[in-house]
């Protein structure tokens, strides 16, 4: 995988989503992946931001825009415009604290009853697996997995284990959706261009 600049052409923009409760570490695990940094102290995040970052993978090139999403476990609603148009969504908890892996579905609920489509692809991210004991969360995330039959990455931001790993593994797995043509990817600029054909956005 190489990174590519700013200008060069791309082959599909795929519009990726994070969310999770506060402080399990979304931020860092973006982070690491667009920038290959780690900070100890990252502020909070109060206002959802957008990310970018350029993949090649199977001879293609790849538009990563990955929207970290700032909401917390009290969130009732996500406002629609920040989710439609997502192929990829990361549910995140934090390796360290057990109550964050047991809201995730929570957040996955919140996620499909805002999105509109059930095209998109779930992945299941396990972040700090450098920091202590961590076998009871990590149990209950394989558990969870299985059970939604979705894909579960154990990763650290802090020492970059498993996170390009989950993007570029993301990447494949909604590319290849876009082959077996269960996406439609309309070249626009909008954020709901990436939806399941015929599917409604309503
Ligand atoms: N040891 C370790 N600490 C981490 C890791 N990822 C994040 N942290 C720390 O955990 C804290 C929270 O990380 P953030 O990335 O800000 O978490 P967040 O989910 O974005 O937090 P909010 O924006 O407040 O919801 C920070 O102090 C990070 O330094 C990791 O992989 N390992
Ligand atoms: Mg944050």
């Amino acid at each position: 995988m190489v990174d590519i600049p700013e200008s060069i052409k791309y082959d599909y923009r795929f519009k990726y989503i994070v969310v999770g409760s506060a402080k399990v570490g979304k931020t860092c695990f973006i982070k690491r992946f667009v920038d290959d940094t780690f900070d100890e102290n990252e502020k909070s995040t109060i206002f959802n931001f957008l990310y970018h970052k350029y993949i090649n993978s199977q001879e293609k090139t790849f538009k990563l825009e990955i929207h970290d999403i700032a909401l917390h476990e009290t969130a009732i609603n996500i406002a629609p415009q920040f989710i439609r148009g997502a192929v990829g969504v990361f549910l995140v908890f934090s390796l360290s604290d057990i109550d964050s892996i047991n809201v995730i579905d929570k957040w996955y609920k919140l996620v499909t009853k805002t999105i509109g489509y059930d095209s998109a692809k779930f992945f299941i991210i396990g972040t700090q697996n450098d920091n202590g004991d961590q076998d009871k969360a990590d149990k209950q995330a394989h558990i969870y997995a299985k059970k939604r039959q979705m894909k579960y990455y154990s990763t650290s931001a802090k020492t970059g284990s498993n996170v390009e790993e989950a993007f570029v593994d993301l990447t494949q797995y909604v590319y290849q959706d876009v082959i077996d043509n269960k996406i439609e990817l309309v070249p626009t600029y909008n954020l709901w261009s990436n939806i399941k054909k015929n599917s409604c956005i309503c």
